[in-house]
């Protein structure tokens, strides 16, 4: 068995009395006082009383694969050699945190780090702007291929599968703030061409890797003030997905997926591809749907969407975020919006039709350390729902004992999922607590200061 290019080997040392602090083979200090192997015994123990079982959680939870953002390494700048700066398209990095990579391999490096810290087998979430473009000009409407070859090979290398994303903002045609949408023919075109690329780009992803490479559409189209014309610009973007999915592909190969928003920077009053726009676009047309958690109306739940969602269509995307007032973007902790979602999904018994995305940018910490702690979070938002009594809340509610199923949803949350949890990273041989912290400062000084 491979984690990213290594085979996994289970290795605990537990700890002896009037010795160092206990280590495993890496030598990463354990956090807890009491030998990790008996608290574990313990924990599942107790999660056994309530019928769970703990070691079917974490076969469950081994098997999810997030999707990490390439866009986290480098605060969405990309590899393009831009003739001249553009705008950012209604996204935006805050932050001057030193050590972003400049290079596709300072970011390969990056990406690395961060998967040899994070538990499990995951895929990365490319952007079109990352080709391997070299020292060439290369248009969005000009991308192939042969421009990602490379990173095909380093997820093959690094057994990843890969996911893909037009990329329809920072560029000049994007400046009007209409892409696809725009009533200019030439931009529309221009635009159409380069989604359509990007489709083809992913479908020779998924068949070169031999796992089907979610496409997603995202684009900035709004404006800032009263539209009169709202009508005219659906019109125009539905005419051009039209246009976009009119090719079919092999589902084994791709999967497209198209992303709403509710508002960005200078699109605060009308956004073309909001998420009704999109459902029945999607809904219509049978693409999957993409579901960001930073893109609704702040008391709107996205985990109530997806029990909902699900009777309509085979599998959904989630980009999985933290919306901060404006910004939709800031890192993914374990707060509500995570931990519900992921009850929903592993209530729903939908976890094999759901696609987890991550979809953060922060400019202001160190960004592998953002890497890895929103995916650690979002996988143990995951755990703390695998661990959950299903039968027993189900048969509480059942039967109307509404109390009963209140005190257990409450006891469960002091149930020891940190220790499963510790132990599931020492399984997987990625350090926790002072040893992840320690294992990013130590990067942070050995590569990331040595960037200008
Ligand atoms: C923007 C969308 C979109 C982007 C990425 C970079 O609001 O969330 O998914 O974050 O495509
Ligand atoms: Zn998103």
């Amino acid at each position: 068995m491979y984690r990213n290019g290594r085979s996994i080997h289970m290795h605990i040392v537990c700890h002896r009395a009037g010795t160092q602090p206990p280590t495993n083979h890496r030598n990463f200090p354990m956090n807890t006082a009491e030998p990790l192997e008996s608290a574990f015994a313990r924990a599942r123990d107790q999660y056994a009383a309530l019928g769970v079982e703990v070691d079917q959680a974490l076969a469950s939870l081994r098997s999810i694969a997030l999707s990490l953002h390439c866009w986290q390494g480098d605060d969405v700048h990309g590899f393009e050699r831009k003739p001249d700066a553009a705008s950012s398209g209604g996204i935006q990095v805050t932050g001057a945190y030193p050590g972003a990579a400049r290079t596709i391999d300072e970011l390969r490096g990056d990406l690395q780090k961060a998967y040899s810290l994070i538990p499990g087998s995951h895929r990365l979430n490319l952007h079109a702007m990352y080709g391997d473009f070299g020292s060439r000009v290369v248009d969005r409407d000009q991308i192939e291929p042969a421009h990602f070859l490379s990173w095909m090979d380093w997820c093959r290398e690094h057994h990843l599968g890969l996911d893909f994303n037009a990329t329809c903002f920072g560029h000049p045609r994007a400046d009007t703030g209409f892409t696809l949408s725009s009533t200019d023919t030439g931009i529309r075109n221009f635009w159409i061409e380069h989604v359509r690329r990007c489709r083809e780009i992913g479908a020779v992803i998924g068949k070169t890797l031999g796992t089907a490479c979610v496409h997603n559409l995202w684009i900035p189209d709004g404006a800032k003030d009263i539209t009169v014309r709202r009508h005219l610009h659906r019109t125009i973007l539905k005419e051009s997905l039209d246009a976009i999915y009119a090719r079919p592909y092999d589902k084994d190969d791709l999967r497209d997926a198209v992303e709403s928003k509710l508002f960005g920077i200078g699109s605060e009053s009308f956004v073309v591809g909001s998420h009704e726009f999109y459902m029945g676009y999607a809904l219509a047309h049978h693409l999957m749907l993409c579901l960001d958690l930073g893109h609704f109306h702040p008391t709107e739940s996205v985990a109530d969407k997806v029990s909902a969602l699900l009777h309509y269509t085979d599998d959904l995307l989630l980009h999985v975020s933290r919306g901060v007032r404006w910004d939709s973007d800031h890192v993914v902790i374990m707060n509500d919006e995570i931990t519900t979602l992921a009850e929903e999904i592993v209530r729903a018994d939908a976890l094999g039709r759901v696609r987890i995305a991550l979809d953060f940018f922060d400019g202001s910490m160190n960004r592998i350390g953002a890497w890895v702690l929103g995916s650690r979070s979002t996988l143990k938002a995951l755990l703390r729902a695998l661990l959950e009594p299903r039968e027993r809340l189900t048969a509480l509610e059942a039967e109307g004992n509404l109390f009963a199923r209140m005190a257990l949803l409450e006891d469960l949350k002091t149930m020891p999922v940190g220790v499963v949890w510790d132990y599931y990273c020492s399984r997987e041989d990625v350090p926790t607590g002072e040893a992840l912290r320690e294992a990013i400062h130590s990067y942070e000084q050995q590569v990331l200061a040595r960037r200008g």
